[in-house]
């Protein structure tokens, strides 16, 4: 695997290739970020973007973390205050969870937001974006029912962050394809270059493996789920004997969670993984690739039971370091 194929593991998509490709040449020293709501405990989704910057720490680059509280109170999710406060936790989270904290910039988008120079060119983009785009920018990301006129000014703010941080390589979830795109097409109207983008897959919902897995609806994994609760809630998750399940009956895509998870969260963070199995049952499995797992679900050989109690033990592995600081932040 060269450095490009590194880079771009596990990436839903990339923006584009050619771009990614000059990175991959030269990567020491270049810029990768991602953004966060602050929230209080981490869940799956923050850590299958942390997954990637923590490949990138590996491969030379540098890292910044965009604690989003004023794109948090725009959304909806709480007082100034109390996201602040949830600020410095989610950083702790994410030191824990693997990220090196000194390779790792975490700024808070208000120490340079609410700067004059920024607050004009912000208005400038607002100038060149009709409503509607920064409405479908946001479809997937904003909170609540209603549109709100803060909801546009978000992905302005998104797009603006991706100058201000001086970032080579912008990193987010599928669901931040319409920000990137938009910022990608606006900010040349300021002086600006396109940003370079990194878009990693959604897990399907745990238990139907139709849609996306959410914390808003349906079960979500999160670092302060005790050691019983992933066994329990893996136990009960979607996992049909195939990564490529049929459609339901009115024609909705399905993936196998169980799967993507072992893909994007275990196989990233441990070089092997063992399925344990008593001797009767043929005893343990080992595994050094995804690839390798996946083809034994669909042999038969690996049992979707015993594939399950597997990814309960590791997925706990990963967790632990943060739920023991989330207690400590609470004690
Ligand atoms: C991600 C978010 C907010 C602001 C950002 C600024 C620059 C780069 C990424 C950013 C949060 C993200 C979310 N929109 O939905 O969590």
């Amino acid at each position: 695997m060269d450095a490009y194929d590194r880079i771009t593991r596990n990436a839903a998509e990339v923006v584009t290739d050619e771009e990614v490709r000059a990175l991959a040449d030269s990567p020491d020293g270049k810029r990768a970020y991602v953004g966060y709501e602050p929230s209080g405990v981490l869940h799956v989704g923050h850590m299958l973007t942390a997954n990637k910057l923590i490949e990138l720490q590996d491969e030379g680059f540098e890292v910044v973390v965009l604690l989003a509280d004023v794109h948090a109170y725009l959304n909806g999710k709480g007082t100034f205050a109390e996201i602040r406060e949830t600020a410095t936790r989610m950083q702790e989270q994410f030191v824990a969870y693997g990220l090196d904290p000194d390779r790792t910039e975490f700024v808070l988008g208000s120490e340079y937001q609410l700067d004059e120079e920024y607050v004009l060119d912000l208005h400038a983009l607002e100038l060149e974006t009709s409503l509607s785009r920064a409405e479908r920018a946001m479809s997937e990301i904003a909170g609540g029912d209603t549109a709100t006129v803060a909801h546009a000014v978000y992905p302005l703010m998104q797009a603006l962050d991706i100058v201000y941080l001086d970032v080579d390589l912008a990193i987010g979830g599928m669901e931040q394809r319409k920000v990137h795109m938009l910022a990608r097409d606006t900010l040349p109207s300021i002086d600006a270059a396109s940003p370079t983008c990194l878009h990693t897959p959604l897990i399907a919902d745990l238990t139907t493996g139709v849609g996306k897995m959410s914390t808003s609806s349906g079960v979500s994994i999160s670092m302060e789920d005790s050691a019983a609760d992933i066994e329990a809630k893996v136990e009960k998750a979607y996992c049909p004997p195939t990564a490529d399940p049929d459609p339901t009956d009115d024609g909705e895509e399905r993936e196998n969670p169980v799967l993507q998870l072992f893909e994007y969260h275990v196989f990233p963070r441990f070089s092997e993984v063992v399925v344990e199995r008593p001797d009767q049952y043929g005893g343990d499995l080992t595994y050094g690739s995804y690839d390798d797992l996946e083809a034994d679900l669909e042999s038969g050989e690996l049992h979707p039971a015993d594939a399950k109690g597997a990814l309960a033990t590791y997925l706990d592995d990963l967790i632990a370091p943060g739920r023991e600081r989330i207690e400590s932040q609470r004690a």
